[in-house]
């Protein structure tokens, strides 16, 4: 095996077994999946430029795409299963292309879109074996930016499959990744395509993340500031981690008048800012810090727990038996629930103790777009009075590197006429610590998801426009720390949007070539991070 697809690579790249715990024959089967993606977007693309598309080869690649992520899924028979699938849609893709094209292609088909016998389990990995990320025949910086177009992929597939949970599609999303991964299989393009791709690739993101902020925003309303419990309250006790919030409003709906209390975990968090998860009174509040200490925190929870998107780690003895995965997400010997039935994890949560009542700290989330723009003019009034100096949004992914106490660090180091505005689950870092506030205005403003970059780009454009400047000309700087695909993604996005000076932690990605590298300085003057104190000293002079 060979991945480095996330900032846990180990030396470079995980060579004998992930660090993720990600073995080496799902490592095969993810990368024959992909492979098999790249056959089907072949077909799915010719049919598309000739009028034709298919939702079901649409959505297909969502979940196939999604299963890749890091963290997602480590059960080998059920990638097998989506690799049988994946054989299946290319037939089909390649039918939809002759049909609309009233006669065979007659091109040369590449290897990966021709027809591929889909076997036993053993012979699969054999066969990914042999399509793994290393491929001397392309150009070393060709394939650094395709990994980065494919990696940026899987991280918006995640949030396209969350918008279409709750159903809300954009074919632009699908024309793109049709066209992108077929364009991996196209020997005649050169590094410049595939940069233009990589921007493009920024461009879907962003459309993805509206798209998702309107599925949420539709479905439950706005996020407004909300205070959340870290406490517990008396009663059984069911623990949601992930980002998908249609599964835990159906888990709401069926727990009601049950005793059981619902606790979210992770990238949950934001959940208690919507009006239509808010009004649920078991929503009790947030149990636990960021993914990377689930295995050490779950023990302390005594309900049933389930994962309905990544990040989950191999779980502990400890708590396997009441740990419950949901969707794409999978651990071998871990129950999945498939669909909206969630009866297994109710029974399970009340057959354990749960909790007792301890009332905890308050942190504050909700931060969305439409919140922070309703105080726009007092941030606009603090600017221009010079109350608020200068905003950071310290944001992204946690993990278990070291390293990554940077980020605590930064965020303590601001000034106190700074404004901190941060999402995802990197926020864990710093989130229980008291900012205070400038007029009103709390210092640390959680806009929510990683998906919600789309709101923090909303107002970074929103601040512009009442500046009458650029984005890159506010005083405002973006500190971001990275883990998986859907970093890649939201960088990319940045990018897209022309964002300079990005300072990206804690180590930068395995994949970029120094000559890309170069490239992303020359452009865009994106940097390590250093020291917080020496960070801090230079952007604000
Ligand atoms: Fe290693 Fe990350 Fe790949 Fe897991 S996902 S095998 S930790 S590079
Ligand atoms: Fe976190 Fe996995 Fe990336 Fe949604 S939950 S940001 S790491």
């Amino acid at each position: 095996m060979f991945c480095f697809q996330c900032e846990q690579a180990a030396n470079g790249g995980c060579s004998k077994v992930g660090v993720c715990g990600k073995q080496p024959e799902v490592a095969a089967l993810q990368d024959l999946l992909v492979y098999a993606m790249k056959g089907i977007a072949f077909w799915a693309d010719k049919a598309r430029q000739k009028g034709a598309k298919d939702a079901e080869i649409d959505r297909f690649m969502l979940d196939g795409l999604f299963t890749t992520v890091t963290n997602v899924d480590f059960d080998a028979e059920e990638i097998a299963k989506l690799v049988r699938d994946a054989a299946h849609q290319r037939n089909r893709a390649q039918a939809l292309f002759e049909k609309v094209n009233g006669a065979p292609y007659t091109g040369q088909v590449p290897e990966a879109a021709q027809p591929f016998a889909a076997g036993t389990t053993a012979e699969l990995v054999a066969l990914g074996a042999r399509h793994g990320v290393k491929d001397s025949s392309i150009d070393p910086d060709v394939k650094s930016v395709q990994e980065i177009i494919i990696y940026g992929i899987k991280g918006y597939a995640a949030y396209a499959h969350h918008a279409l949970v709750l159903g809300q599609e954009n074919d632009e999303i699908y024309a793109y990744t049709h066209k992108a991964l077929a364009a991996t299989l196209d020997k005649s393009l050169g590094l410049m395509d595939f940069v233009g791709l990589a921007m493009e690739c920024g461009k879907t993101n962003l459309t993805t993340m509206a798209l998702l902020d309107k599925a949420n925003t539709d479905a439950f309303g706005h996020p407004v500031p909300t205070p959340v419990q870290l406490g517990t309250k008396a009663g059984k006790a069911i623990l949601v981690s992930g980002h998908d919030l249609r599964m835990l409003e159906e888990l709401l709906k069926q727990t009601e008048g049950k005793g059981i209390n619902i606790y979210t975990h992770g990238e949950m968090l934001p959940a208690h800012g919507y009006p239509g998860l808010k009004k649920y009174s078991h929503l009790a509040g947030n149990f636990g810090g960021a993914w990377q200490d689930q295995a050490k925190e779950f023990v302390n929870f005594p309900g049933a727990i389930i994962f309905n998107t990544n990040c989950i780690q191999r779980p502990a003895e400890n708590y396997k038996d009441r740990l419950f995965t949901w969707g794409l997400v999978q651990w071998p010997d871990v129950k999945n629930i498939n669909g909206m039935d969630f009866t297994p994890v109710i029974e399970k949560a009340l057959a354990l103790p749960g909790f007792e009542e301890a009332p905890g700290k308050e942190i504050l989330t909700g931060f969305g777009h439409n919140a922070v723009m309703g105080v726009a003019g007092q941030v606009i009034d603090g600017v221009k009075s010079g109350a608020i100096r200068h905003f950071f949004l310290i944001g992204g992914c946690d993990g278990a590197k070291s390293g990554r106490n940077y980020y605590t660090e930064f965020a303590e180091n601001v000034p106190n006429d700074c404004v901190i505005l941060t999402l995802a689950c990197g926020k864990f870092r710093f989130n229980k610590l008291d900012f205070g506030d400038i007029g009103g205005i709390p210092r640390l403003l959680d806009i929510g998801q990683c998906n919600d970059a789309y709101s923090a780009i909303q107002i970074a454009v929103a601040l512009a426009g009442a500046f009458n400047c650029g984005v890159n000309d506010l005083p405002l700087s973006f500190i971001l720390s990275w883990y998986e695909q859907k970093a890649v993604a939201i960088l990319l996005t940045l990018l897209h949007l022309g964002v300079k000076n990005i300072k990206l932690g804690p180590t930068l990605p395995a994949f970029i070539t120094p000559n890309v590298l170069n490239f992303l300085v020359e452009n865009f003057n994106i940097g390590p991070i250093g020291t917080a104190e020496g960070d801090l000293k230079q952007i604000l002079g």
